[in-house]
């Protein structure tokens, strides 16, 4: 088995404590950090087949995500770049509703090394509380809504068409997660969508400056 494979699989059995080494050990090995975070995120999709399938369960889906969010931790370093441009305050969060931050924290934290100053407001964000950190918050440019639940898509609608009339301005909307697509972007009026973290950053400066 090749170091990426063996990430693959602990992810994939949830062995928080083991990946962070291996995943250091693969990166000494050296494969790319863009390769080994592929390779997490190809475990998510075998686990979250393994729990349609009910062959694994909620506990199961959980620590995988753990031991994900550890190898995540040893390659944030290499992946987020530092930028020294400032395309102002972005607020991040997943909608209401809606656990999963796995793949907003990597949104996340490509969109910081885009340029931006980021305010994450976590997991199962309400309108109000996104509508209150564009207010609270300097410069805020860019909202950044995640979604992985089909059953939150119509949380996020909420969210974006509030957002939009809200009377704030200055701001564009980005939304992604993997149920969302750039047809149900425009339908819902989001500004953007992008299907990845590396794309995000590219739409999130594109959307900025435009
Ligand atoms: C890990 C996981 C969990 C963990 C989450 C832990 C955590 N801290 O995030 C836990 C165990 C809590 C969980 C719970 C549940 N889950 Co779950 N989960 C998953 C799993 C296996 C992986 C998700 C993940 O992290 N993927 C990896 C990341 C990197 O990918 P990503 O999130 O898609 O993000 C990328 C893009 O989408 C995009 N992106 C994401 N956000 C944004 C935002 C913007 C602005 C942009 C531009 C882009 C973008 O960029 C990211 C990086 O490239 C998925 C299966 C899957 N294939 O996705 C199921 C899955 C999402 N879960 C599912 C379900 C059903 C549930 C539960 C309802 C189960 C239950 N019976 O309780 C609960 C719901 C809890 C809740 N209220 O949210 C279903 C959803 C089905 C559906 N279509 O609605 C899935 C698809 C599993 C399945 N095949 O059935 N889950």
């Amino acid at each position: 088995m090749t170091m990426i494979e063996e990430v693959k699989a602990k992810v994939e059995a949830g062995k928080a404590k083991l990946v962070p080494g291996l995943v250091q050990e693969a990166l000494d090995e050296g494969n790319a950090a863009g390769e080994i975070l592929q390779a997490m995120i190809d475990s998510m999709g075998v686990v979250g087949g393994k729990f349609s399938a009910g062959e694994i369960f909620v506990p199961e889906m959980l620590m995988a995500a753990k031991a994900m969010s550890k190898g995540v931790d040893v390659l944030k370093p290499l992946l987020a770049g530092t930028s020294t441009s400032s395309l102002g305050t972005c607020v991040i969060g997943t909608v209401q509703g809606d656990l999963h931050d796995i793949g907003k924290n990597l949104v996340s934290m490509m969109i910081e090394s885009a340029g931006f100053k980021m305010v994450d407001l976590g997991v199962d964000v309400s309108t109000e509380k996104f509508i209150n950190a564009i207010k609270e918050n300097e410069n805020v440019t860019l909202v950044a809504c995640s979604g992985l639940l089909t059953t939150t898509l119509s949380a996020m609608k909420e969210t974006v068409q509030s957002l939009k009339t809200s009377g704030l301005t200055g701001f564009k909307v980005i939304v992604g997660g993997a149920p969302v697509s750039q047809e149900m972007a425009d339908e819902i009026g989001a500004d953007g969508f992008a299907p990845d973290a590396g794309s995000a950053a590219v739409k999130a400066k594109e959307l900025v400056n435009a």
